[in-house]
């Protein structure tokens, strides 16, 4: 162990020679060279062993944010590490790398949870009436009645393929009903330049975004028009063309990614952000955290949008986690939040305009924890009323229905009739019946397509099990789907 510990410190001080990582280290707490307050940067490069490399770099990139090393604390010269702080009292403040240490002689634990709720912002009360001084972002007539038709748009898809599962013509299904306004909302807020990473819930951005219903009824039906080749689940939609990640059900995986391609479009000075959508449960996975973490070190342009719908699955959420809510957690690792009420769509909408803008100019992640309930089944294979009162449920598609609420608005303002609501919905259930009806008339991908796309050259384990499936259907003819081309 000795040896070891003597070992590494020998290397330690080489390296500190060889590249003057002692002088780097002291120049790391001088000041940057331009007091933006979001970067920082060693001062005296040029008299650093590393200052070619530096001189190399673009040193304008200090205007929007360093890359490699920002922080939003304060640091001073070693020396000064030590000051007291103003309190008239014998505490001192240490100079930390991470920021500030105040010292108390006050042995005090922190509380488990603050001492008061978070605030939940809203616009609209539950009768869909502007709250008197809500600080919200106001929206265009063209846009809150597109907002207002595609939340319908959404809840008739919803019905419609959730009867069709119903009656097993395609295989499975998960609706958003309840969720709506979080969709469509947060979509309508965003530009079609932003990334967006799903869990599954979020059908509505891709409505927002143009992807049409019988692109939607394509991929339930798993058929050849189908971007994914029918080799996903229904609802695991994707598009290139709508910048949205294919759905991976597999949870919270796509929070980190999110984080990653945040991080490249700030590499590429990109004008834009990316959005990732998940679920309370989705907040007890490690990923949220390590998403989270590195999102604020890397200063992302990153907006996660957690919908708190209290249910993953059947664990309420008072037994996943015990903090107050989600929002909460975004200060343990210094990335901004706000709770909203994610049936008022108003309220989302103002608050992902915001974020929007604070992710892509200043550089930085935002959370949003938009609360909400789950009025559906969690999919086809759960009934919720085996762990949920029915009452519960009940309550929240009639009280807190988000899309009532939001026709209530729409209406006040003489943007909306009850005659075109007649007609919208109509329209779109002839719409979603002549796409399904279309969807199940288009073959299926060929057999030959499940091993497909993922090697260039297929490898010979991937041969022998194409060879071994051909020769099953041959000798079981009768049990091989008669659609599925062999
Ligand atoms: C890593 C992983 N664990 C478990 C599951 C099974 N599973 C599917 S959905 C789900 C609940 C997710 O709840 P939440 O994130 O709150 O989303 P919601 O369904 O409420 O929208 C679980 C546990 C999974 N898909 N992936
Ligand atoms: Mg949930």
């Amino acid at each position: 162990m000795a040896f070891y510990l003597k070992n590494s410190r020998n290397i330690i001080n080489n390296l500190k020679s060889k590249v003057g990582l002692s002088s780097l280290m002291k120049q790391h707490s001088c000041s940057c060279l331009n007091h933006n307050n979001y970067c920082r940067f060693p001062a005296s490069t040029a008299t650093s062993p590393f200052a070619p490399q530096l001189n190399n770099l673009d040193l304008n990139s200090h205007k929007r944010g360093c890359l490699f090393m920002s922080q939003r604390f304060e640091s001073t010269i070693a020396e000064k590490q030590f000051a007291s702080v103003q309190n008239g009292e014998d505490n001192q403040a240490l100079d930390f790398p991470g920021g500030k240490i105040i010292f108390s002689p006050d042995m005090r634990f922190l509380s488990e949870s603050p001492s008061a709720h978070t605030y939940c912002f809203r616009v609209l009360d539950d009768n869909g009436q502007l709250i008197k001084q809500s600080n919200y972002i106001q929206v265009s007539e063209e846009i809150a009645v597109k907002m207002y038709s595609d939340m319908v748009t959404l809840q008739t898809m919803d019905t419609i393929f959730y009867e069709a599962q119903r009656q097993g013509r395609i295989s499975f299904y998960v609706t958003t009903i309840g969720e709506e306004a979080i969709n469509i909302a947060s979509a309508a807020a965003l530009t079609s330049d932003d990334f967006v990473f799903p869990q599954y819930r979020e059908p509505g951005v891709l409505i927002w975004r143009g992807f049409t219903l019988q692109e939607f009824a394509n991929q339930c039906f798993g058929n050849r028009a189908d971007y994914g080749k029918g080799r996903q689940m229904p609802i695991h939609y994707g598009s290139n063309k709508h910048k949205y990640f294919t759905v991976s059900s597999t949870i919270a995986t796509q929070i980190p990614h999110a984080v990653g391609a945040a991080y490249s479009l700030k590499m590429d000075k990109k004008d834009a952000c990316v959005v990732t959508y998940f679920g309370d449960g989705g907040t007890s996975e490690g990923d949220f955290h390590a998403a989270l973490n590195f999102a604020a070190v890397t200063e992302a342009p990153v907006i996660f949008i957690c919908r708190n719908n209290g249910w993953a699955i059947s664990t309420p959420t008072s037994d996943q986690f015990r903090s107050d809510g989600i929002a909460v957690r975004g200060q343990a690792y210094g990335v901004q939040s706000i709770r909203v009420d994610g049936n008022d769509a108003l309220a989302m909408y103002s608050a992902v305009h915001t974020a929007r803008k604070m992710a892509v100019n200043e550089h930085r992640p935002i959370l949003i924890e938009a609360v909400t309930y789950r009025v559906g089944h969690h999919s086809t294979s759960d009934d919720s009323t085996k762990y949920r009162p029915a009452e519960e449920i009940e309550w929240w598609r009639m009280a807190r229905d988000p899309v009532t609420r939001f026709r209530k608005w729409v209406e006040s303002n003489g943007w909306w009739s009850s005659e075109a609501e007649t007609q919208l919905r109509s329209s779109i259930r002839n719409q979603l019946l002549h796409a399904i009806q279309m969807a199940e008339k288009v073959e299926k991908p060929p057999v030959e397509e499940l091993f497909t796309d993922v090697y260039d050259d297929l490898p010979s384990n991937l041969r022998e099990q194409e060879k071994l499936l051909r020769e099953t259907i041959s000798r079981h003819p009768q049990d091989f789907p008669a659609d599925v081309p062999h």
